[in-house]
């Protein structure tokens, strides 16, 4: 064999054991979930022809002509008995695509389709698209909500300045995608979430009004807000549901992640809160409850983060980050937790609905103060000691 070829070989063999690694989890854990070995897809596990040039005549020292940088913050669900996602990858060009990864258990053994999503564009077309949820709703559409990035032309001398609207694509088959105008609103959107039920006859959607396109200024949190016509949708009224907070983990801003999971107990919410330190903004994962019958309803909200980096999770692009939005409920109950760290890489951890539920329910809230918070610790101590 030649020396192309035996280099071909060999980079086929490693893609191969990579992709077939099997995943262990984790065995110490905090009862609430479980963290696995591995991260589930990296920028590593993208087909070899999206990045290689085989022939040899074109590319005799087997260069890779077009890198990948990361594969992160994907939508998730079941379809035909596998675990999907709606993988954001970024390219060494900094564009993000869209691309589907399935495996047969959630944990291990991703494979990447042979071609990214083609996602159409609306008339204005955006020049980056990302973080896509999935939410398969009772109308029978598959919608993706995603954000769409255009240059912001009010600014034309600031290349930096952009607006952030959410996108809104539906299919039926995850093949073949239909683009939907891009939901109207008064300020910039990011990290919005259709709810999968009907409201009062209406799509509802989980919104995240910002006043820039980082900053969320005087957007107070997780918005909510009833549409008419998915066709063109268009938010007339929009409240807030879940508000940031002061000295909390969401006291500059949060986000819904995934759609809500429904249990008998409520709708189980996984979110994002983000606040700054001396190195940074840290991106954290959260979790709260809301009302079966009215879901702009807050039930529970434990106080705190739920998930946060650990070990190689801290370091990435964008460091001290996890990020989630997209989640899988079997029907025995098993929750899949697919997130982000650093916006580098995807992870799994799974729970279950019972665990959760419990999580919300039982884990006390944040009482604002630091006096509030001795007190809590102050009540399971005696609770322990039985009094
Ligand atoms: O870099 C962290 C995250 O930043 C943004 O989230 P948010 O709008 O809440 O600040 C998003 O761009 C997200 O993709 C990214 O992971």
């Amino acid at each position: 064999m030649d020396d192309f070829s035996s280099k071909v070989k060999a980079l086929r063999q490693k893609h191969e054991a990579l992709l077939t690694r099997t995943n262990i989890p984790i065995a110490e854990g905090n009862g609430i979930y479980t963290r696995y070995q591995h991260p589930i897809i990296t920028a590593e596990h993208t087909p070899l022809e999206w990045r290689y040039d085989f022939n040899e005549q074109d590319n005799p020292y087997l260069m890779q002509r077009i890198m990948m940088n990361a594969t992160l913050n994907a939508g998730a669900m079941k379809w035909r008995g596998k675990y999907l996602l709606v993988v954001r990858v970024e390219g060494a060009d900094r564009k993000s695509f869209f691309a589907i990864a399935e495996s047969p258990n959630g944990i291990d053994n991703f494979r990447f389709r042979e071609l990214p999503i083609t996602m159409p564009d609306t008339e204005e077309p955006a020049t980056n698209i990302y973080d896509m949820r999935l939410t398969a709703h009772e109308d029978g559409y598959i919608y993706g909500v995603f954000c769409a990035e255009r240059h912001d032309d009010n600014f034309p001398g600031d290349l930096s300045a952009a607006t952030a609207t959410a996108a809104i694509a539906r299919t039926k088959d995850l093949e073949t995608w239909e683009r939907l105008p891009d939901l109207k609103t008064r300020s910039q959107q990011r990290n919005v979430v259709l709810h999968p039920e009907f409201v009062n006859g209406k799509y509802a959607f989980y919104t995240r009004p910002q006043d820039g396109f980082i900053d969320t200024g005087s957007g107070g949190g997780i918005g909510w807000a009833l549409v008419d016509d998915i066709t063109h949708a268009e938010v007339k009224d929009e409240i807030i549901i879940n508000a940031r907070h002061y000295h909390t983990i969401m006291e500059m801003k949060n986000g819904e992640g995934p759609h809500p999971i429904k249990t008998p107990k409520g709708w189980l919410h996984l979110a994002h809160g983000v606040r700054g330190c001396a190195s940074g903004l840290r991106y954290v994962l959260y979790m709260y409850m809301t009302d079966l019958e009215d879901p702009t309803k807050v039930i529970a909200q434990p106080g705190g983060y739920f998930l946060v980096p650990q070990g190689e999770e801290y370091i990435g692009d964008v460091m001290n980050v996890v990020f989630s939005n997209g989640w899988i409920a079997d029907e025995d109950g098993k929750v899949f937790i697919y997130y982000a760290s650093s916006d580098t890489r995807m992870h799994v951890a799974t729970s279950t609905i019972d665990q959760l539920t419990d999580y919300c329910m039982n884990t006390p809230q944040d009482g604002f103060t630091t006096a509030a918070s001795v007190e809590t610790i102050k009540r399971l101590v005696n609770k322990n000691k039985g009094l």
